[in-house]
């Protein structure tokens, strides 16, 4: 089926040879190329570090059992299908123009509106928080994302009784983003959340990481993170955020059900129809470490699921 042969973010661990060009921002910041580095991190992230807004204070809370992996392995190593199904995004990466950048909120709530990402973290404010993230084809990382809890927006959206769920939705721009011209994939990318999902803490809408603002192959300008499940469902460069009373279709599952599904937590003890999700390869090391259930959130998210045993919860 053409649509197996062309998903290259299935393509066992063992074969996913990530070619290295990384870009050490940091570096170039700090030195004399710092016009360079302007351009390369693009107006608005360029404008945000210089105006103080990162790093955020660390949320210390959110803790890590394992060392945070470095920006050199998790930066070069990206699933961002608008620009490629390589592992190596960055440099298409580039095209991605991150301002000006709008979030529409619409669909179930009081009032739809429009908001500039600027001001919505002006609004809101930044906290640094350290996740997990463990990918659906078992690699994983540790790394501090920059950000705000996805229930503040959800506050500030002020949804009606009648909501139930939320969509999330990628920017479209075929120019912009060649991926998005591979006519088999269910464009743009959308993932959704129950309300109740969206309210657990751990929820997050992520703006930066590594104490700047997002570089473009990590979702930038604004994205989520939902660490608890399977990293597809941790939507990038979002441009809209719905309400709505039915569960919303998603990328993957209307590419394939069967693999993926809408609830998609992570079980070690579920494995993948194509291969095994008992452990999971750390980005940048060699070493395999054991899955945990829930990726390790399961005393914070549990309970979200009791009454739903019937459901496919971890595909
Ligand atoms: N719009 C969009 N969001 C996306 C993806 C994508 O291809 N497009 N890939 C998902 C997958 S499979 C993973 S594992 C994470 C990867 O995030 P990272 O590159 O920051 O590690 O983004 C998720 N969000
Ligand atoms: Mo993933």
């Amino acid at each position: 089926m053409l649509i197996k042969r062309h998903r290259g973010w299935e393509i066992p661990e063992s074969n996913a040879t990530p070619e290295a060009i990384f870009l050490d921002r940091r570096a170039l910041i700090g030195g004399a190329a710092g016009l360079a580095a302007g351009s390369l991190i693009g107006g608005r992230a360029w404008a945000a570090v210089e105006s103080g807004s990162y790093p955020a204070p660390r949320n210390e809370s959110y803790t890590l059992d394992r060392a945070v992996t470095p920006e050199r392995f998790s930066g070069d190593y990206n699933n961002f299908y608008e620009f490629g199904m390589s592992k190596t995004v960055l440099p298409a990466a580039n095209a991605l123009k991150t301002s000006p950048w709008t979030l529409k909120i619409d669909g179930l709530v009081e009032k739809p509106f429009e908001v500039g990402v600027d001001d919505l973290i002006r609004k809101i404010g930044l906290e640094e928080r350290l996740y997990r993230h463990r990918c659906v084809e078992a690699w994983s990382m540790a790394v501090p994302w920059t950000g705000f809890p996805l229930s503040k927006l959800v506050a500030l959206a002020k949804p009606t009784s009648g909501a139930k769920y939320i969509r999330f939705e990628t920017f479209m721009d075929k120019a912009m983003a060649p991926g998005q011209r591979v006519f088999y994939y269910p464009w743009p990318y959308t993932e959704g959340l129950t309300l109740a999902e969206a309210g657990n803490d751990l929820a997050f809408v992520v703006t930066g990481v590594y104490g700047k603002p997002l570089p473009n192959q990590f979702g930038a300008p604004i994205r989520i993170a939902v660490p608890w499940k399977y990293g597809f469902k941790s939507a990038k460069s979002i441009v809209k955020v719905s309400f709505t009373a039915d569960r919303p279709k998603t990328f993957w599952e209307g590419l394939q059900s069967s693999e993926y599904g809408f609830w998609a937590n992570v079980n070690p003890a579920v494995p993948h129809p194509r291969w095994s999700q008992a452990s999971e390869r750390v980005l940048g090391s060699d070493q395999r470490v054991p899955t945990l259930i829930y990726n390790g959130y399961g005393e914070q998210v549990a309970g979200l699921y009791k009454g739903l045993e019937g459901e496919r919860l971890f595909v």
